[in-house]
């Protein structure tokens, strides 16, 4: 305003600096948005065969803040590979909640074509880490968890963590118990709104994971949300700065490098297949299942 009124008086300059683009000019991450992509990524699934034959299952753990998409991320992976809307996971939408949802640990089996059959992956995803010692998931817990002494349909105790003796307590765990690749979802939208105690707790998982040798991803969910030109058109996901901004923030506040962080969009409200949406969601699928596969190589024939 002040510019605009005093511009013509000599002395008086303007700054003729455009404002900062919200966009790229091109891509920072290459993706093929096409159908043949698609189905590329889908038969690879399909035709997928754990490389170890005593491990008939790779197991993915979810974990990460409550309301960070989760279970929306569980059923999305559903959806994508049933081409049409499931409810696997329930996921829940009321506004505001300060617990968690999801408190029963189980793992969401995937189902593939025929009845009876099934995908040799599952996902499971755990009770929402909150603020707190005395509330959320125990770290030994989701520890437990990491090294398959949790049996599925166990029902997390916010109070004390499970107990040798517990019915749901696996004492002898083998490989094919334990979990195979762990992911950390965080949400675009909020990122920044997320306590420290949580992110701390989410990078003890973490370093617990990784003592372990467990391969990890970071998802960041809720794309839509954090910025109007991707909630516009998924295709600007790798253009618009305002994501790339909010992956560094990921990157910064779990220490992981940019490369390991994937955004998708969950499907919520849709009923209907969407390519675009299909496409980032099979991305991580894809790296996170050869991640898994080739853990459980690993620990057989290397050891
Ligand atoms: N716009 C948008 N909404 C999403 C997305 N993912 C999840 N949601 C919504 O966010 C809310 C929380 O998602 P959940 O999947 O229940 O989150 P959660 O991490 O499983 O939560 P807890 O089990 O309570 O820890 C639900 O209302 C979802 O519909 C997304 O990518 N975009
Ligand atoms: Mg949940």
């Amino acid at each position: 305003m002040f510019r605009k009124l005093f511009h013509h008086l000599p002395g008086f300059t303007v700054d003729q600096t455009p404002p900062a683009a919200s966009e790229f000019d091109e891509p920072w991450r290459p993706v093929t948005w096409s159908g043949a992509n698609k189905e590329d990524m889908l038969q690879k699934l399909r035709a997928l065969q754990v490389s170890v034959p005593d491990v008939n299952r790779l197991n993915i753990l979810l974990h990460g803040p409550i309301g960070a998409g989760k279970s929306s991320f569980i059923n999305s992976v559903n959806t994508v590979l049933q081409g049409h809307n499931t409810t696997a996971a329930l996921a829940d939408s009321s506004a505001g909640k300060s617990y968690s949802f999801t408190v029963k640990f189980k793992y969401h089996r995937l189902k593939k074509g025929a009845p009876g059959i099934f995908y040799p992956f599952s996902f499971a995803d755990i009770m929402g880490l909150e603020p707190g010692s005395s509330s959320g998931v125990h770290i030994e817990d989701i520890v437990h968890v990491l090294n398959g002494r949790i049996k599925s349909g166990y029902v997390f105790n916010p109070v004390s963590p499970i107990a040798e003796g517990n019915p749901s307590y696996n004492s002898e765990p083998s490989l094919k118990d334990r979990v195979h690749c762990l992911v950390s979802v965080l949400p675009a939208d909020n990122i920044s709104l997320i306590s420290n105690e949580v992110i701390q707790k989410m990078k003890d998982v973490r370093e617990k994971a990784r003592n372990l040798d467990i391969p990890q991803v970071v998802l960041m969910s809720m794309v839509d949300k954090a910025c109007p030109l991707v909630n516009d058109d998924l295709k600007k996901i790798y253009t618009s700065k305002k994501i790339k901004d909010k992956m560094k923030e990921c990157r910064d506040k779990l220490g992981v490098p940019m490369n390991c962080i994937y955004p998708v969009r969950n499907y919520h409200e849709q009923v209907t297949n969407d390519l675009l949406q299909d496409v980032l969601i099979l991305m991580p699928i894809s790296d996170i299942i050869r991640f898994a596969n080739s853990y459980v190589e690993d620990q057989v024939y290397t050891e």
